[in-house]
């Protein structure tokens, strides 16, 4: 499928079948159904503890139709790489035949930047054969909104009430230092650059990270009809940077290209953090300008710097 066809034109295989319990608007059964077009019938997911977990459903009513491995945190990385690895084994020993199913982690970025991160680092710099979805939706969710090293400034949670006093963690550019064969950021609002990602992603051997970008409704505070929207501004105002490097060469996809080449003007920060309750202690401060302008200066660093890594 070339980036410039339809979203019809992907294949029918879903991964998601009906009897999701995940919320109206959830980003989360929106990417897998992605991720289901893109590595087909043939594959093998490992989750922790999440907002996609507790959707899953009751036996025999459960909604992801590929075998599931429903793990503790800390152990995900070194499951997905047992998985894949007793299939190698088995395939060589001609127990199995081929080709060998892909192996990969639908994990949130509580799993991956914090609770779960040893192992998924461990994976990555062993090269285990793998790819490790993060789905980021800047929260733990699933237990009520706390603060995650993916919450951005300002952002309040049930544990950040007055807003969260620090920035984010730069986990996709820690998880290129890993030196993979493949680390991509996404976002749910371009699922034609998910697709195409995750169609490259599955044809290479090795550890492969992939974050997509994931607005939720109940934790950032909008409305459920709004997801992809919210996801859309995140890119455009800058917040939110599409780039994927193979085997350590950087390259920033667009609209990001263009906002960090100066060709484009980003859309207004404000504009999106207003649409957000997470930001409406931001929206009353009286500090309230100088602190989105200190917001903007840090996206403008960001993308300097991807596009000064994108020209190693
Ligand atoms: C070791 C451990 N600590 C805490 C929990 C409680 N817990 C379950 S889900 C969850 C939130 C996970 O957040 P994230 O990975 O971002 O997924 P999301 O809920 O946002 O989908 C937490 C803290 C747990 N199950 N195990
Ligand atoms: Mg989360």
């Amino acid at each position: 499928m070339s980036i410039s066809a339809k979203l019809t034109d992907m294949p029918d295989h879903e991964l998601i079948q009906r009897g999701t319990g995940a919320c109206a608007g959830c980003p989360s059964p929106m990417g897998l159904r992605i991720v289901g077009k893109a590595l087909g019938p043939d594959a093998i997911m490992v989750m922790t503890p999440s907002c996609a977990v507790a959707s899953i459903g009751m036996m025999p009513k459960s909604c992801y139709d590929v075998p599931v491995l429903n793990v503790c945190f800390a152990s995900a990385g070194a499951s997905a790489a047992g998985i894949s690895g007793a299939l190698d084994v088995q395939i060589a020993k001609g127990v199995i035949a081929g080709p060998k199913p892909v192996v990969f982690n639908w994990v949130g970025d509580g799993g991956t930047y914090d609770i779960g991160f040893q192992g998924v680092s461990a994976a990555a710099e062993r090269n285990d054969d793998f790819i490790h979805f993060c789905y980021n939706n800047e929260a733990y969710s699933n237990t009520g909104v706390q603060r995650s090293g993916a919450t951005p400034l300002h952002a309040a949670t049930t544990t950040t009430p007055a807003g969260k006093s620090e920035g984010k963690k730069s986990m996709p550019l820690l998880m290129l230092d890993h030196a993979p064969a493949y680390v991509a950021t996404a976002s749910i609002a371009y699922p034609q650059d998910f697709y195409k990602k995750i169609a490259k992603a599955k044809d290479i051997k090795g550890f492969r990270y992939i974050e997509l970008h994931a607005p939720c409704g109940p934790g950032w505070k909008f409305p459920a009809s709004e997801t992809v929207e919210i996801g859309r501004m995140a890119v455009k105002t800058g917040a939110w940077a599409l780039w994927e490097a193979e085997n350590g060469a950087l390259t920033i996809n667009a609209p990001t290209l263009q906002l960090a080449e100066g060709k484009t003007k980003p859309s207004s920060l404000e504009d999106y953090l207003k649409v957000q309750g997470r930001f409406a202690g931001l929206m009353k401060d009286a500090a309230k300008e100088q602190a989105i302008a200190v917001m903007a200066q840090g996206i403008e660093k960001e993308l300097a710097d991807l596009l000064a890594r994108s020209k190693r």
